[in-house]
């Protein structure tokens, strides 16, 4: 607190202090003059309108937002029973084995994960789910699970959107009591990108569930069991939730000639993640490979391999899954993924609505409230448009994703992140050399983090016009990217077939790889001895922010930082938090329930020659100065 009465003196801030500063000023030691939330929420308005979103590029300057509509739904109406209740009535194992002989198929919606990390790089706001979530809750009791958390929502709430993700969760589970609540764990990356030690997994996972999570997709990037194994037991010793094991899938299983991973080799998988324990079974296709045929043939096969329900994900990235659900649902499947329409299609899901709607009078057909999906649909069309920043460019689905294999999340980063390397009229070619270092690492399965390394490394040989041959000439000593070095050396376990021994000794230059489990050879976490730093260091932050920090040090203490200076910034409308206020707009933020206030702001003082601008707004009727730095 002495700290943040530092920061904030107008005195310090203006750089105008000596070492005598902190003797002249005894008011920072007042400690009990914490800012109160409305100030703080006047200074972030401030900043934000004075310098921009740090996070927003290429601000359209005359957008106007439409106002979404809220669907209309009875507050006082009790929820309808739905799948989270039928869980808990019948218990993990039972109602596993009822989903597997359901005649209709299921629909997971992953709006609030998949859907918005695929199309708006993970940027959607608790506060815009939150809104129609009670609603969404009473009015589609038939969807069978929501996908809420987990794979890069928990990084990019407390990185970009100074959010807990663990409020998040909370405050969802809270709105959506009838529902399955869906997380995606990437095994023993948790919701990281690199191997945690395995008492902070179990930790994690006991967390997850306590605060909502009822069902783990679990995976690991190179579909290596006992990377996964760990997780699943967890989940089975330590919660009542389910353990949904997924295959990612990758190549063509129906490919005629070369293919890597064969039939075989899915149901060898399926049937060691039945053994492992898994309760259910999902096939991830993040990139959007499977096409219909080999749907049938695929899913027709694990149906026989194991006695588990079986759920399908994939992509539309090729505009054309659809047909693939279509194939599955004949071959058996149990659930697939789709999201809302207005966030579905192209790197997303496929589209919840239209399936629903070409299902019925099928016979795994059933029945949905499509007035309701509809309605959804049209609040997150407006929604969206708060998020223009983050699209990427892409307007039709592409067969090319067939050559390059590129998952549905990172293929619609990859401009995004070529334009920052200044590759940005280089994206074919990246992509080109995306399957090029597929082939170089031995055919690899690609899905966070492998995926991620393989996008390093394609990156690197386009930005230093590198072949294939060039890679492997070990004269040329390439300095290779550091997720290339780590994943040579195992820190992500062992691919099927391993490494390419060639290519493995060129990248290690001698170094020594690791061997078995990456996670099982870090220390544990000493919790009760750490814990203590943490929270000398953290005073206001507790046990699950303590989980935060250990899967992102650095990203929490930024976040923490945030916190102390603009308090808690999740009530501040999207359009207010991304792009600030104009002059004379009003706006009214519910800082918690009852406490409701409305900031106009009136206009903002040039900078004076300190560089420091002062904001006049009116709270409530009161008018208020709050100052701030010009970064211009
Ligand atoms: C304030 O709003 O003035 C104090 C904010 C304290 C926020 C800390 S940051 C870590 C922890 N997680 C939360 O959601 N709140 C606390
Ligand atoms: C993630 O790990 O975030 C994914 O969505 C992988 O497909
Ligand atoms: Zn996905």
């Amino acid at each position: 607190r002495f700290l943040e009465n530092v920061i904030t003196n107008d005195v310090f801030r203006k750089g105008n202090c000596t070492v005598a500063f902190i003797d002249q000023h005894p008011e920072l030691f007042k400690l009990s003059q914490i800012r109160d939330r409305g100030t703080k929420t006047l200074m972030y308005l401030a900043d934000v309108t004075v310098n921009g979103h740090p996070d927003v590029k290429g601000k359209a300057e005359n957008k106007v937002f439409r106002t979404p509509e809220i669907p209309a739904y009875e507050p006082l109406q009790q929820y309808p029973a739905g799948m989270k209740d039928r869980l808990q009535e019948m218990g993990r194992t039972d109602f596993a084995r009822w989903l597997r002989t359901e005649t209709p198929v299921y629909y997971t919606d992953t709006t609030f994960r998949d859907a918005h990390q695929s199309l708006l790089a993970t940027r959607v706001r608790t506060k815009d789910m939150l809104a129609v979530a009670e609603g969404y809750a009473k009015n589609n009791p038939e969807i069978f699970s929501m996908e809420v958390w987990g794979g890069a929502t928990f990084d990019v709430a407390m990185r970009f959107l100074h959010e807990c993700p663990w409020r998040r969760l909370q405050q969802l589970r809270k709105a959506m009591p009838n529902m399955l609540l869906q997380m995606l764990f990437r095994g023993a990356n948790a919701v990281g990108y690199s191997a945690y030690p395995e008492n902070l997994i179990a930790a994690f996972i006991e967390k997850a569930a306590e605060n909502g999570i009822d069902i783990f997709r679990v995976f690991d990037s190179l579909n290596w069991v006992e990377a996964m194994a760990p997780s699943i037991r967890f989940i089975r010793e330590r919660t009542n939730a389910i353990a949904q094991a997924a295959i990612s899938y990758t190549g063509d299983v129906l490919r005629p000639v070369n293919n890597k991973y064969t039939l075989q080799y899915y149901t060898d998988l399926a049937r060691r993640l039945e053994d492992a324990g898994a309760h259910m079974l999902a096939v991830k296709d993040m990139a959007g490979l499977l096409k219909p045929e080999a749907a049938s043939v695929l899913i027709g096969t694990l149906r026989d391999a194991v006695q588990l329900p079986i759920v399908l994900h994939t992509h539309d990235t090729a505009g054309i899954q659809s047909a693939t659900y279509l194939k599955a649902i004949e071959a058996g499947v149990n659930v697939v993924d789709t999201a809302i329409a207005s966030l579905s299609g192209l790197t997303s899901q496929p589209n919840l609505n239209s399936l629903a709607a070409i299902m019925e009078g099928h016979p795994r057909g059933r029945k949905m409230n499509l007035v309701s999906l509809n309605e959804h649909s049209n609040y997150w069309e407006d929604v969206r448009e708060y998020y223009y920043p983050f699209e990427s460019d892409m307007k039709a689905g592409t067969a090319q994703i067939y050559e390059n294999e590129i998952p549905g999340g990172q293929y619609s980063n990859l401009r995004q992140q070529a334009e920052s390397l200044g590759l940005g009229d280089k994206l074919e070619q990246i992509k080109r050399n995306y399957a090029v270092v597929n082939q170089l690492f031995g055919d690899i399965v690609k899905v966070t983090p492998s995926s991620k390394v393989v996008g390093d490394m394609a990156l690197f040989m386009t930005s230093n016009q590198l072949t294939a041959e060039d890679v492997l000439d070990e004269s040329r000593n390439l300095a290779f990217p550091a997720s290339v070095k780590g994943f040579f050396r195992g820190e992500l376990g062992v691919p099927y077939g391993g490494f390419p021994p060639v290519l493995q000794r060129i990248v290690l230059k001698g170094e020594k790889p690791l061997e078995g489990n990456p996670n099982a050879q870090l220390p544990p976490v000493d919790f009760e001895a750490d814990l203590a730093v943490f929270q000398a260091k953290y005073p206001h932050a507790e046990f699950l922010d303590y989980l935060s920090y250990q899967m992102f040090p650095k990203v929490f203490d930024e976040y923490y930082q945030h916190a102390m200076i603009f308090g808690n910034v999740e009530a501040i409308p999207t359009p207010a938090f991304f792009y600030g206020l104009k002059q004379g707009e009003e706006i009214l933020i519910t800082l918690s329930k009852g406490k409701t206030i409305i900031v106009k702001l009136l206009y903002i003082l040039p900078a004076d020659e300190h560089g420091i601008r002062t904001v006049v707004f009116e709270l409530n009727g009161y008018t208020r100065r709050v100052q701030v730095r010009d970064h211009a």
